[in-house]
């Protein structure tokens, strides 16, 4: 801030009567304080990472995969390994955008680096 006028309580509490224009709060000296109709309730995007079910990468690599990359015990792990087993897909964890991107990519560097087939992918919620 470089002197000037600064709303520091939130839209609604701008006031005063002197220079204001409909839609605008004011502090009353002449300046004009943008306020917002209606207030925002945007949640941030999230993404859901996924992995995919195939026939050859062995469990106990999937079971490590969860635990490295997305903290899970090793009891979570099994059981999230297990439903992707069975159900051809399952939910890793739910993150923001760049860190999804990250922890995919993370997954499949190491699935190439070891040539197992996982696939893991990330779906906007
Ligand atoms: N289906 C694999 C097997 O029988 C195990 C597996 C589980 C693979 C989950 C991938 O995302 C996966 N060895």
């Amino acid at each position: 801030m470089s002197g000037q006028a600064r709303n520091l309580e939130g839209p609604r509490a701008a006031g005063g009567a002197k220079n204001n224009r409909p839609g605008e709060g004011g502090t009353g000296a002449g300046t004009a304080v943008i306020t917002r109709a209606k207030p925002r309730t945007k949640r941030p995007n999230v993404y859901r990472v996924l992995l995919l079910n195939d026939d050859y990468t062995p469990m106990e690599f999937v079971v490590h995969v969860l635990e490295k990359f997305f903290s899970k015990s090793h009891d979570e792990a099994v059981q999230i390994m297990m439903h992707v087993h069975q159900h051809g897909v399952g939910e890793c964890g739910v993150f923001t955008y760049e860190v999804a991107e990250t922890k995919v990519t993370q997954v499949m560097d190491l699935a190439r680096r070891n040539q197992h087939p996982l696939q893991c992918v990330m779906e906007k919620k």
